[in-house]
């Protein structure tokens, strides 16, 4: 049985849709829950969020029994999380880091994010549509 990809999302992302719309447009979490969804038919996707760094902490070591790949989208513990860094390095498998907006674009405490050093690769600034590419790229990675 194919292990699920886990798709994994930080703080205040729960209220995408009406949060700063102008940066992250106006697509709610549970859209793009969907668009995961269907982005690679027979994959299996565990969508999750959470505003806790903790909580956050403790489903990646979940993943680390239990699933294939790893999307995450760590918002604003991205700049500040040397715990989550420290989860994700136990990792065995694909790890793709994925922002809706280019935070290289925007200020500077955006800037410098601790998870990119064990991310397999990073998608920033695509919006809500980085989402599903990301669910294709794991795919591909797990494929390959
Ligand atoms: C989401 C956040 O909540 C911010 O803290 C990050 C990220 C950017 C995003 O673009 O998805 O800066």
């Amino acid at each position: 049985m194919q292990k699920p990809v886990f798709v994994l999302n930080g703080p205040n992302l729960n209220r995408l849709g009406t949060r700063e719309p102008h940066i992250y447009g106006t697509t709610t979490l549970a859209d793009i829950e969907a668009l995961c969804r269907a982005a690679v038919p027979g994959l299996a996707v565990d969508f999750r969020q959470s505003n806790h760094e903790g909580e956050l902490v403790e489903w990646v070591h979940e993943a680390i029994d239990k699933a294939a790949a790893i999307v995450i989208n760590p918002a604003a513990y991205s700049f500040t999380s040397i715990a989550l860094l420290d989860a994700l390095k136990m990792f065995p498998g694909p790890i793709i880091e994925l922002h809706i907006s280019n935070i290289h674009r925007r200020e500077a405490h955006y800037h410098h994010s601790y998870i990119s050093q064990v991310a397999t690769a990073v998608i920033a600034g695509l919006g809500a549509a980085g989402y599903p590419a990301a669910v294709r790229a794991v795919a591909a990675l797990l494929e390959s």
